[in-house]
């Protein structure tokens, strides 16, 4: 495994998935690989939120089965603010089930997440199938978001005993490889993959990484949640750092997600500087 020390302008040129080209593109334009994980449980917070972070972030991440009123105007209001700051909706919304049980969950359902997030998160516990049945779903000709939606791996937790190491993040790095049409990245600490030609099948491989636990003055441990800064995370391998309560449980959420976009990105500067 290596890191990518190539510009998100050169990945966004090289990459093959239309998803990964446009994130790549928002985080030059906006000089941010921040992701906001938008842990709120109120539509009005959750949007309040959206407008005010949204012109310092790449990428929006909420958890909609935690919103108690989540409906049409959540997702109206958060299509809406996208288009206006120009950030990705990422749901966190860690489908683990059989395949045809995750289909139903992502399209349809009381959540319409394939609707309005263009990136969601799964973890192969039971194996590939769950990636293929996003796959298949994302890929569909009669699809309405095709080419607009895409997939990262849960491939390994911040959390203190955790059970996403060693076989399973391996296993996360083959599965990612077959299923490129949805997959573009993981959820994980380091950088995975090759990030460069695969010699056997001189294809181009860039994972994205996300990178959670990440905050500027706490150490953990709530409930086993273990943090790193903006800095030791991108020096480590991550392309875009996710942040949840560092920012929006500090007293100016706006100054403090600037310091944490200048601090991320000043990161990924000198880490492409080499
Ligand atoms: O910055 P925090 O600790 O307030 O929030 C971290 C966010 C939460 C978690 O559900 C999520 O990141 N998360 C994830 C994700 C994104 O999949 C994986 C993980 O290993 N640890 C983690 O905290 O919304």
């Amino acid at each position: 495994t290596s890191k990518s020390t190539l510009p998100y302008h050169t990945r966004a040129a090289s990459h093959q998935h239309p998803v990964a080209q446009k994130l790549f593109r928002i985080a030059e334009q906006k000089k941010s690989n921040l992701v906001i994980s938008a842990d709120f449980s109120d539509t009005d917070s959750l949007l309040e939120c959206a407008d005010e972070l949204g012109p310092y972030i790449a990428v929006f991440k909420t958890h909609a089965d935690i919103v108690h009123d989540f409906g049409e105007r959540t997702v109206v209001g958060l299509k809406k603010l996208a288009a206006k700051h120009n950030f990705l909706i990422f749901e966190d919304r860690k489908f683990v089930d059989i395949g045809s049980t995750v289909q139903k969950q992502y399209h349809g359902g009381a959540l319409r997440i394939s609707e309005w997030a263009d990136i969601v998160n799964v973890s192969p516990l039971g194996g590939e199938g769950v990636v293929e049945a996003l796959e298949q779903v994302i890929s569909n000709e009669a699809f309405p978001y095709r080419d607009e939606r895409a997939v990262l791996l849960l491939a390994e937790m911040t959390t203190a005993g955790s059970l996403a190491t060693g076989q399973y993040t391996q296993k996360c790095v083959e599965i990612a490889k077959q299923r490129c049409g949805a997959v573009i990245g993981f959820v994980a600490t380091e950088a995975l993959g090759t990030s460069k030609a695969d010699p056997n099948t001189s294809a181009y491989e860039d994972f994205i990484i996300f990178t959670t636990g990440v905050n500027c003055c706490q150490s953990g441990n709530i409930l086993g949640q273990q943090y790193q800064t903006p800095e030791a995370a991108v020096k480590g391998g991550s392309d875009f750092i996710i942040a949840g309560r560092g920012i929006y449980t500090s007293e100016n959420r706006v100054e403090t997600a600037k310091q944490y976009q200048r601090e991320g990105w000043n990161a990924y500067e000198a880490r492409t500087a080499l």
